[in-house]
């Protein structure tokens, strides 16, 4: 029994693991856009949400006009657009995106994140959430976003892009994690996204407990 337990335990432990997806510092065209800068994006969640951080490389409560970007293309290319509702000038390299989520961080108090989901004709605005902005004076950035709103449920693999971006005009993708280079040469440029990454929506440790306890059950019963 106490082997079983501690087997609970270890799963319960790795279905907590978050992902971080590193990136390169200064792999922006104009290095004083340390705003733009992306260092890391880390992801975890459990049966309701999507947790995301982004790892800026500058004091956001400073600096904060910036306008972050994730792409999510759920099936590969199955569906999906390649454009994006808020007509920045970006390239996505041939993928076709599912999801859109654009946000801004310079609306006080409260700065919000817009869902934006291909409705197979267009892109449709389907809700809006707030972003928590209360550790921006160390760069991070922290989205809450609920499954059901990603389309997405425990066991699926989706493909994910980050960007920054500016506010004014069509401005590139000024830094894409998906690049560990420039995505672009400077404002006026269209930026090439590289190849996405790839997330797992783990099943949570509740779940896993629950199968565990299962285990333990099928072994009484066998006896
Ligand atoms: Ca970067
Ligand atoms: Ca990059």
């Amino acid at each position: 029994m106490k082997v079983v337990a501690m087997a609970v335990l270890a799963l319960a432990g790795a279905a907590q693991a978050s992902v971080t997806f590193n990136d390169t510092v200064g792999d922006v065209f104009d290095s004083g856009l340390t705003n733009m800068d992306i260092r890391s994006v880390t992801m975890s969640n459990d049966a309701a949400n999507l947790y995301i951080t982004l790892q800026i490389n500058a004091n956001l409560a400073a600096t904060n006009w910036g306008k972050y970007l994730i792409m999510i293309d759920r099936n590969g290319n199955a569906s999906g657009r390649g454009d994006n509702p808020w007509g920045r000038n970006i390239n996505t390299n041939g993928r076709l995106n599912d999801v859109y989520i654009g946000s801004w961080i310079d609306q006080e108090p409260d700065s919000f994140a817009q869902i934006w989901s291909d409705n197979g004709s267009n892109w449709n605005l389907d809700s809006t959430v707030g972003v928590d902005r209360s550790m921006t004076a160390i760069g991070e950035i922290k989205y809450t976003l609920s499954l059901a709103s990603l389309g997405v449920g425990l066991g699926d693999t989706f493909y994910f892009d980050v960007m920054s971006t500016g506010g004014v005009g069509n401005p590139p993708g000024v830094d894409h994690l998906s690049r560990s280079t420039q995505a672009t040469g400077g404002w006026g440029e269209t930026s090439v996204a590289g190849d996405y990454l790839a997330y797992t929506v783990v099943p949570t440790p509740g779940t896993l407990a629950l199968l565990g306890l299962g285990v333990v059950a099928a072994g009484r019963r066998r006896r």
